[in-house]
């Protein structure tokens, strides 16, 4: 297994669309793999490829307190999500130190493989429906502060290039 370097906001990187997952092979295994010990080490509750500058749709989750229950979602789609929302403060590991509120579904059903092949259904509520819904933006190419105002947005974004320059990245 290996640490992989996470992509840090605003790298347009961010913002590819990931591609289907087709083989169900060993290279997929080690990304997985990888993944797992990437969000573990970073202390993330989920990490989706993307973020790795992966562009297949591929997302990791452990969401459980004990931090021992992994969840791999290959080809996610959304095939359900309540009616009622409400604003949950977020994080990202691309995004380090900023945290805010994004309006998200109270809970979501997700159709989704594993590293396997097989086909598997997920209801989620809490955390968990949480992150799926902000994983499944990422394959989208899309980071939630793209949800916060054009200001906010874009003092992040200075704040985050200032980081990496001092950074010497
Ligand atoms: O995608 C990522 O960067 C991981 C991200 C997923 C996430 C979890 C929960 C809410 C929003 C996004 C994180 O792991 S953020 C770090 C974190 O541990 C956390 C942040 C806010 C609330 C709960 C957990
Ligand atoms: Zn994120």
């Amino acid at each position: 297994m290996a640490l992989l370097p996470i992509l840090c906001f605003p790298d347009p990187r961010l913002h590819q669309v990931a591609r289907p997952v087709t083989q169900f092979d060993a290279r997929l295994r080690q990304l997985v793999g990888d993944m797992l010990e990437t969000m573990y080490d970073a202390h993330g509750v989920g990490l989706a490829a993307t973020q790795v500058n992966v562009h297949e749709q591929v997302i990791v989750i452990d969401a459980s307190e004990q931090r021992d229950q992994p969840l791999v979602l290959i080809n996610p789609q959304q095939v359900w999500q309540s009616e009622s929302r409400r604003v949950n403060e977020e994080g990202c590991l691309s995004v380090p130190g900023i945290y805010d509120g994004v309006m998200r579904h109270d809970a979501v059903h997700v159709q989704a493989q594993d590293a396997e092949g097989r086909t598997h259904r997920v209801e989620a509520d809490g955390l968990l429906a949480i992150c799926i819904q902000h994983e499944m933006d990422h394959l989208l190419g899309k980071v939630f502060v793209e949800y916060l105002s054009p200001l906010k947005r874009n003092r992040i974004k200075t704040k985050m290039l200032k980081a990496q320059r001092e950074a010497g990245r």
